[in-house]
């Protein structure tokens, strides 16, 4: 199998996160020029990634791609022990996605100060900061977001509490882990689990490529092999 992804993308990294914990080798990391093309939805309709390639055809959307692999190797799926523990793992994960990510993601274009239009930023991160709050009342008080181990709820927690911190301020606006108790607590602590850690230095290396530069040179060359290639 191969997955389509991106070292920044927090939802690719939310899939990453859970590969290596279950221990699954098979999958291929991949991210295709077409994505920088703007042409990923002649692999994926819906033009986002991650996307998974399987034998019997691609599947998109980080959640419904964790509970296929959660599927594929039960034995080893990282959803809680319990109906009620489950519930819980989709509720976090939901929160993380739905609230936090995906409005972060919208307000994204407000980072530039100059063309910023600040009733969008304030809808927006209102609806992060309401978010946050409802994590802060259902999140557990141990070392990982549900029970006592990891699970699908911290793959999803992990990269989005990483755009929290290091996002969110570039928007002059506080980050919104700083008016939690136990989001913080919990933040600080996962921080040292070795998946999250594995991919929060990935998110960081992207970051990194995305702000010196090294992105844009990088993708400008996989274009070029890629047109040369066709021609
Ligand atoms: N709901 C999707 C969101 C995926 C998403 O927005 N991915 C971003 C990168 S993190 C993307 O591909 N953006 C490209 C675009 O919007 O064209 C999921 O859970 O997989």
């Amino acid at each position: 199998m191969k997955l389509y992804t991106g070292d920044l993308s927090p939802y690719s990294a939310k899939v990453r996160m859970q590969i290596y914990a279950m221990g699954i080798t098979d999958i291929a990391f991949d991210l295709p020029p077409s994505f920088f093309m703007g042409k990923l939805a002649e692999v994926s309709p819906i033009g986002r990634i991650p996307v998974l390639e399987t034998d019997e055809g691609i599947v998109p959307e980080s959640e419904v791609i964790a509970e296929y692999l959660d599927d594929l190797y039960p034995d080893r799926a990282l959803v809680g022990s319990s109906p009620w523990q489950r519930a819980q793992v989709r509720l976090l994960s939901r929160i993380a996605d739905i609230y936090l990510m995906n409005n972060i993601f919208m307000v994204l274009p407000q980072i530039k100060r100059k063309t910023r239009n600040e009733a969008i930023r304030d809808l927006l991160i209102n609806q992060v900061n309401r978010g946050m709050g409802a994590l802060e009342k259902h999140i557990g008080e141990g070392d990982f977001a549900v029970g006592d181990q990891l699970t699908r709820a911290d793959c999803t927690l992990v990269p989005a509490l990483f755009l929290c911190e290091s996002t969110v301020p570039r928007l002059d606006v506080a980050n919104p882990i700083l008016a939690t108790t136990r989001v913080a607590a919990y933040w600080q602590k996962i921080q040292s689990n070795e998946f999250a850690a594995k991919i929060l230095d990935e998110m960081a290396r992207g970051m990194k490529a995305r702000l010196d530069g090294t992105e844009r040179k990088m993708i400008e060359a996989a274009i070029e092999k890629a047109k040369a290639g066709k021609t």
